[in-house]
């Protein structure tokens, strides 16, 4: 019989996006992409696991309701653990055998439809690798789970590589800066709407790489540049270049969306409104203080020194009285939780 294995993981929430696959099964990238990880004090996804020979099947709760474990990404995720510990030695074959439960939960409302994939197969992925005493990095595992999970196996500023192998060995995250370096960084986010997507992020992803013209000139001009300074302005704590980029990036990958055909839209009329507000407060301020990114849904998270969080705080409840925004730090990994 094998201990539960508890861990929690965080949410990340990308600066240069993730748009587009080139290879869908494998979960490979077309371009880099570079998140902060969140801390896990308002959202996190908490799993626990364990195997034992009596159980029959691998089975799988998803905040309280029993899912079917036959998703191909959930099974690559297991069978790819498994081999990974199979190779390292690190358990004995009958405990291989064994089948797993899994009870997983968000502590975020999910109606809210933030990065909560990112943070599910993070965290699943690392109770598995733990419960199978696997050491190597598993941001290649928890890829085949959902693209943007392999970011938040990292704490701090992450960095995922689209890399070259077909095999996609070398599509693996690794950290730019750790928790520690640039602890001003906040994050706030605003929860805009909490409807369901109409287009998901695997659907929208293949639309745009079958038939976006924009799609192909940010890949090959735009992000390899962007990537190189975003990851200078965050070595070098430079506040305005990184928020310039970070909004930067985000309109063009709402552009794609709409440069996709038949198009399709995640930002809404609250969403431009937060645009506007933001460019209006940073020209008022004389420098940029905040930058907005919408990822595919309407929410904004808003990136800020910890210096300027109380007047943006009270800014946004002036503009929206009745809003409640969540208020992060940036960078912090979670421990993992051994019960
Ligand atoms: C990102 N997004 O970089 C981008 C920005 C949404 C907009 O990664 O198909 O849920 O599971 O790999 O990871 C959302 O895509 O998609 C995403 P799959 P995923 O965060």
């Amino acid at each position: 019989m094998s201990d539960i294995v508890t861990v929690k993981a965080p949410v990340n929430i990308a600066v240069i996006k993730y748009w587009g696959k080139r290879d869908e099964d494998l979960i490979l990238p077309l371009n880099d992409s570079v998140s902060a990880t969140l801390d896990t004090s308002i959202m996190c996804a908490k799993t626990s696991v364990c195997a034992r020979p009596e159980f029959k099947e691998n089975e799988i709760w998803l905040n309280g309701k029993k899912e079917s474990f036959h998703s191909p990404r959930l099974q690559n995720c297991l069978k790819e653990i498994k081999s990974r510990a199979a190779a390292e030695n690190s358990v004995n074959e009958d405990f291989l055998q064994w089948k797993v439960r899994v009870c997983s939960e968000n502590n975020f409302p999910t109606a809210a439809g933030l990065a909560s994939s990112a943070a599910g197969y993070a965290c699943l992925v690392t109770a598995l690798a733990k419960l199978y005493k696997v050491k190597s990095d598993v941001s290649s595992i928890a890829r085949l789970g959902s693209g943007s999970a392999c970011r938040s196996v990292y704490g701090g500023f992450v960095r995922w590589h689209a890399g070259t192998n077909p095999d996609g060995s070398d599509s693996i995250a690794s950290q730019i800066k750790g928790s520690a370096h640039w602890p001003e960084m906040q994050a706030l986010i605003l929860v805009v709407g909490d409807t369901k997507k109409k287009t998901s992020s695997t659907t929208g992803m293949r639309i745009s790489t079958q038939t976006s013209e924009l799609l192909k000139h940010r890949i090959k001009y735009c992000v390899p540049q962007r990537t190189d300074e975003i990851i200078q302005a965050i070595k070098e704590k430079d506040f305005p270049k990184f928020a310039e980029i970070t909004m930067k990036d985000s309109n063009q990958f709402h552009a794609v969306c709409l440069d996709s055909y038949p198009p399709f839209v995640y930002m809404t009329d609250v969403s431009h409104l937060i645009v506007d507000l933001i460019h209006k407060y940073n020209e008022l301020s004389g420098s940029t203080k905040v930058a907005y990114t919408f990822d595919a849904g309407p929410n904004a998270c808003l990136y800020l020194l910890e210096k300027d969080v109380p007047q943006v705080l009270s800014l946004i409840r002036h503009v929206f009285p009745s809003s409640n925004p969540h208020q992060f730090v940036t960078g912090l990994k979670t421990n993992e939780v051994a019960l």
